[in-house]
């Protein structure tokens, strides 16, 4: 072990500690796994004529792949002998294609690395390079009296282009985009950064607590970090540098995806600023994210795999939230349990409602880490309220429940960053995946504004809330 992690060099030029090749899976973290069967008599009986190494595929559970155990006994039971020899030739055949072999596969992805554009996707313009300006935030509103002049941002922010504008601007929250496409199947994620900035709902009054974010925060938009498109790999390594630039100003970052892989980078960047084992995460998600041994390093199913290996969140630390999709199944809802992972499925939620729900998942959220860092995959929505994403599933929440949830969560926690991942709005023929998102993410910013004054958690605005011509529903508080 200790040889191996020698061996294993850190990416030069990435500026942290991935290693690569990544660590080796710890056993019980393989997934599918095969596990040894016992061959009835009367089927090893019929086996005599086939090659010995072929037989101990089967027993291996190895075949269990590609044809279910006893439908196998069936057929062996049933087929002529030359026909038996055939097919578990085939079987055996098959079984040599899909796993790995030295020598036949390669084993890693090539790089050009004469390509003189190497880094420059990544590659920062110097400042001095740059007409001089004062550092600070710099509002591309040309309209005093609206937000639809100028330039499309997020939330109708200002922009900054470096950590010297959220320091000098003393930036609350920077929201910066992520279009990161190619961890998902269907794609589209690379135009959510996009379709936010020109979409209204962000940015402006919340009813519920009668605040104006950007009236109480100072908000940015912070650009787009850059993403190589052609590898997921690269780019997760660039966004881990931006995040941690973001959260060392002091400022919160939201980061607006772009898939889900950008998890793995986020929460590992938060870690980074505010220490392993001090950040832990709020999961809303359809899927459960956490694939193991896949082929590829970091895809959108797989980075809440990769935060929990490298140890930048515990296990009892990460909490899910509206869990629905096929997957997990039993051994992997087993895993979960085994590794300490706080679950909250959309049974739980049917069961018992979400208030008790959501108190239970603060209240694991809170007791270890003082840090939170909320992993929103937009899917997580009902289809109906958020059709643009790349593996929508039915059966989730509505809007009017995920803004409470959201405004919640952002008052009563102290905040390490948020992102709002796998919007792809082209996948909508309309305009709502976009208009929702930036809904979700206006009531993250009233939440962050409603701790900024100091309000208490679960506040309603006294004047929104009912008209108060009368006591109707009892005697007002004086306040
Ligand atoms: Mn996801």
């Amino acid at each position: 072990m200790a040889a191996a992690a020698a061996a294993s060099a850190v990416v030069a030029g990435n500026g942290f500690d991935t290693p690569n090749p990544p660590p080796p899976l710890p056993q019980e973290d393989i997934m599918g796994e095969p596990k040894p069967i016992e061959i009835p008599a009367d089927v090893m009986a019929k086996l005599s004529g086939i090659a010995p190494e072929k037989v101990a595929l089967i027993k291996q559970g190895r075949t269990g792949r590609y044809v279910e155990k006893d439908a196998l006994f069936d057929r062996i039971r049933t087929m002529p002998a030359a026909e038996l020899t055939a097919y578990i030739d085939a079987i055996a055949a098959l079984h040599a294609q899909v796993e790995y072999q030295e020598g036949r596969d390669a084993k890693t992805i090539p790089l050009d690395t004469r390509s003189a554009w190497f880094n420059a996707w990544k590659a920062k313009r110097p400042l001095v390079m740059d007409p001089k300006r004062d550092a600070g935030p710099m509002d591309l509103g040309r309209y005093v009296g609206g937000r639809r002049g100028g330039f499309a941002t997020f939330a109708g922010a200002p922009v900054a282009m470096t950590p010297e504008d959220l320091k000098a601007g003393k930036v609350d929250v920077a929201i910066v985009g992520a279009p990161l496409d190619m961890g998902s199947g269907w794609r589209n994620a690379i135009d959510g950064p996009r379709a936010l900035r020109m979409t209204g709902g962000a940015g402006g009054n919340d009813m519920y607590a009668m605040i104006n974010p950007g009236s109480v925060l100072e908000i940015v938009d912070y650009g787009d970090i850059a993403i190589d498109q052609n590898s997921t790999e690269r780019s997760v390594a660039h966004v881990r540098e931006m995040v941690r630039e973001i959260a060392r100003t002091g400022a919160i970052p939201i980061v607006i995806g772009g898939d889900h892989s950008l998890e793995y980078p986020n929460v590992a960047a938060a870690a980074d600023v505010h220490g392993k084992g001090n950040v832990s995460v709020v999961h809303f998600d359809s899927h459960y994210d956490v694939g193991r041994n896949g082929v590829h390093w970091i895809t959108h199913g797989s980075p809440v795999y990769r935060v929990l290996h490298e140890g930048h969140v515990r296990p009892q630390d990460y909490i899910q939230v509206g869990l629905r999709a096929r997957g997990p199944d039993l051994e992997t809802f087993g895993w979960m349990r085994n590794k300490g992972m706080r679950y909250h499925t959309m049974v739980e939620v049917e069961k018992h409602g979400w208030d008790k729900v959501m108190d239970r998942a603060i209240a694991e959220a809170r007791q270890n880490a003082k840090k939170l860092w909320i992993s929103f995959d937009v899917d997580v929505l009902d289809p109906a309220f958020m059709p643009g994403t790349g593996t929508p599933v039915p059966g989730g929440l509505t809007m009017r429940e995920a803004q409470p949830i959201m405004r919640r969560l952002c008052a009563e926690n102290d905040i390490a960053g948020i992102d709002i991942v796998e919007v792809a709005p082209y996948l909508d023929t309309s305009y709502k995946t976009a208009l929702n998102s930036n809904y979700l993410l206006n009531a993250c910013l009233t939440g962050i504004a409603m701790r900024k004054k100091g309000l208490p958690p679960r506040y309603w605005s006294p004047v929104s809330s009912e008209h108060g011509q009368d006591d109707y529903y009892g005697p007002k508080k004086k306040s």
